[in-house]
């Protein structure tokens, strides 16, 4: 499978960062990995015009509606989206979403053809009590659908207490949880499940990126602070 390099700006980005894509994509028009930077809504025309492919950070599960403030599935394909992001732990914090909304979500983005980068994580407070894998099995049995394929999904664990923190698990403890997230993919999916492209997410970065991406069953990263400048994310792509 190709590795994947997902950037992802959350509430950040104006058009004043739209030079520095058109930058990145010239460095990275020929990569051997797949990159793709997840943005505002505001800004995804803009974005997807530099020739990088681009993500939506959510979607609502409706194709539209009464729904003020919320950005359609659709409307991200229509703004020039290939992929989405769903079950981000801000949004599971910040708006409630719980595992039947990241379900519903998942479908929508791919009823509108978006292949979706579907989250999972646990907190600072479950991973000291040593329920990592519990809460993991827990939200991908509740958040996946059934329908998830290699072609139309990619899983990605973020620790919650590693996202934005500069703390990151050792690399040992990212080889074991993704050793376990693949046995469960492969046992519930099949062949689609080991072909499943998993990413880490959390605090990486140029320094810690080669380490990460050396792991058994790391197919690339999904990352937040360090995709908002082309300088600090091209490195990672390079890493990959
Ligand atoms: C985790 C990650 C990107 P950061 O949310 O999804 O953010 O790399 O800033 O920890």
């Amino acid at each position: 499978m190709r590795k994947l390099a997902a950037g992802n700006w959350k509430m950040n980005g104006t058009s004043a960062d739209i030079p520095q894509l058109e930058a990145l994509a010239n460095d990275h028009h020929a990569a051997s990995v797949d990159v793709v930077i997840c943005g505002p809504a505001t800004l995804l025309t803009r974005m997807a015009a530099t020739g990088l492919s681009v993500g939506g950070e959510d979607c609502h599960p409706a194709p539209s509606g009464a729904h003020t403030g919320d950005i359609s599935a659709p409307m991200l394909a229509d703004a020039g989206a290939t992929h989405v992001i769903t079950g981000h732990s801000e949004r599971r914090t910040d708006h409630g979403e719980t595992d039947a909304d990241v379900t519903a979500k998942t479908t929508a983005g791919w009823a509108a053809n978006l292949h979706v980068i579907l989250c999972i994580g646990e907190t600072e407070a479950q991973y000291r009590a040593g329920d990592t894998l519990d809460v993991l099995t827990t939200q991908m049995d509740g958040s996946i659908p059934d329908a998830a394929t290699a072609q139309n999904t990619t899983i990605a664990y973020e620790p919650v207490w590693a996202i934005g923190t500069g703390l990151t698990p050792t690399p040992q403890e990212i080889a074991d949880v993704h050793a376990a997230l693949r046995a469960y993919l492969t046992d519930r999916f099949g062949d689609e499940g080991a072909q499943m492209r998993l990413l880490y997410g959390g605090s990486v970065k140029a320094s810690n990126a080669a380490d990460i991406f050396a792991l058994d069953n790391v197919d690339g990263a999904l990352v937040g602070g360090a995709s908002l400048k082309a300088a600090d994310f091209s490195p990672i792509v390079t890493a990959l």
